[in-house]
């Protein structure tokens, strides 16, 4: 029985800390194909149980199995390989990179490269996302050149962004990649309003939300549900579980809600969970949310249940509030190893053109990161002109920076 007339404060804790045994025993996994596949019509009321299960195509065979599967050629998908393959390729050349002291800063993708780079090809042109600094798949599936991505995080003279922007948060409209704040949340009030825009003009752009599980606890994330809801915004509303928020674990954000697709549900939005790690699972879900939005059938939340393998950023070490071990015992496993042992399964890749891709792959990062390189580096080469700080953001240069730019000699 509780006790009467004293009050306890609850903190909800992490099942385990450092030194201790990773358990993820209390994470419930649907059998791969087990949970069906409705209609984009649906009434979101007769889907509420699905915000608080996992939709999976491939199973531990490899094989991709249920009525989300079967979306992708095989080209398609070793398409998808590659893209994964390459974004974790980049990621490891540019934290060594940041290590050299040739950046200041860069964040990884480790474990969660099939979330953004299957969703992208869910999209068409045209289309708008709002990302985080942990969707940098969106552009590499997108074709978006590796040079330039590291010209902005080596802030040298060929920067896009000039050196205004924090390394890695990129911006590309042609891409559809809004230019990233480091405002965590900002990014999808901005979304649902510039989808709101597009249905307003009555264009056929949709956009695409994105969020992690730590910043869904920002106002900012529950205004924009409000408005998608009511507005019924053309807006895929993404939000990715990997399990952390730098050292806080996604218990703190998710509260008592049972699951961050849960959240969708006081608002009517139809909300689905998804195996993040699981390639043709993330692009399926996208895909069935993105038709909804072009169909006016209004927002979808989806949840990407994964893992953020590396640390939170340059700057964090995970062993000080995590077991060492803790990513090995994640019961999804890894995106890449997944959808490899799905090709092989189907006679289309083998473990020897598996080893031959890494290196072709790793010699087309070298190659961009010495093209990269020979425009500057953090503290060597070509650098943008402090006059690029004045520029771009006012119509017309207001007269006090118009005299700053003066006392600068710029
Ligand atoms: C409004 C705001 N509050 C706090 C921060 C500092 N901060 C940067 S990243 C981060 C953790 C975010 O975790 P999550 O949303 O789960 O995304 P993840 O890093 O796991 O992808 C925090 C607290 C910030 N950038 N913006
Ligand atoms: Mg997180």
């Amino acid at each position: 029985m509780a006790d009467a007339g004293m009050l306890r404060f609850h903190v909800p804790e992490p099942e385990v800390r450092p030194g201790g045994t990773p358990d993820f025993s209390n994470v419930t996994i649907a059998k791969a194909g087990s949970v069906p596949r409705p209609e984009i019509e649906v009434d979101p009321r007769d889907i509420r149980d699905m915000a608080f299960s996992i939709i999976r195509v491939l199973n531990r065979a490899g094989e991709a199995v249920g009525p989300w599967a079967g979306l992708l050629s095989d080209d398609e998908l070793l398409e998808g390989l590659r893209h994964m393959m390459t974004l974790r390729s980049f990621d490891a050349r540019m934290q060594m990179a940041q290590r050299q002291g040739k950046t200041s800063f860069y964040m990884q993708h480790l474990g969660e490269e099939a979330v953004s780079c299957a969703f992208r090809k869910a999209l068409a042109p045209g289309d708008m996302n709002f990302p985080t600094y942990r969707q940098a798949g969106l552009l590499i599936a997108d074709g978006y050149p590796m040079v330039t991505m590291m010209n902005q995080i080596y802030s040298n003279e060929s920067d896009p962004l000039k050196g205004r922007q924090l390394p890695i948060m990129y911006s590309s409209k042609e891409h559809g990649f809004f230019s990233i704040s480091g405002n965590l949340a900002t990014q999808y009030i901005q979304a649902v309003g510039w989808a709101m825009a597009s249905a307003i003009s009555n264009d056929s752009k949709i956009a695409a939300a994105w969020i992690g599980d730590g910043s869904t606890a920002e106002s900012d994330f529950h205004s924009a549900l409000v408005f998608a809801s009511t507005y019924k915004a053309p807006v895929v509303l993404n939000v990715v579980n990997n399990q952390w928020a730098i050292s806080t674990f996604q218990g703190i954000a998710r509260g008592g809600s049972g699951t961050f697709a849960a959240r969708g549900l006081g608002f009517g939005i139809p909300s689905l969970r998804v195996d993040g790690n699981d390639y043709l699972a993330v692009h399926a879900v996208a895909k069935w949310a993105a038709e909804r939005a072009r169909k006016n059938l209004g927002p979808t939340l989806v949840e990407y249940v994964t893992y953020r393998v590396g640390a939170h950023s340059s700057s964090d070490d995970p062993s000080a509030y995590r077991p060492k071990a803790e990513s090995d015992a994640w019961p999804l496993g890894d995106p890449i190893v997944r959808l490899k042992n799905h090709l092989i399964q189907r006679g289309v890749w083998s473990d020897e053109r598996h080893t031959q891709a890494e290196a072709e792959i790793l010699e087309t990062v070298i190659a961009a990161q010495r093209e990269a390189e020979r425009h500057g580096t953090l503290h060597a080469g070509g650098k943008p002109s402090a006059r690029d700080m004045f520029e771009g953001v006012y119509a017309e240069m207001p007269p006090h920076l118009r005299r700053q730019r003066q006392q600068a000699g710029v």
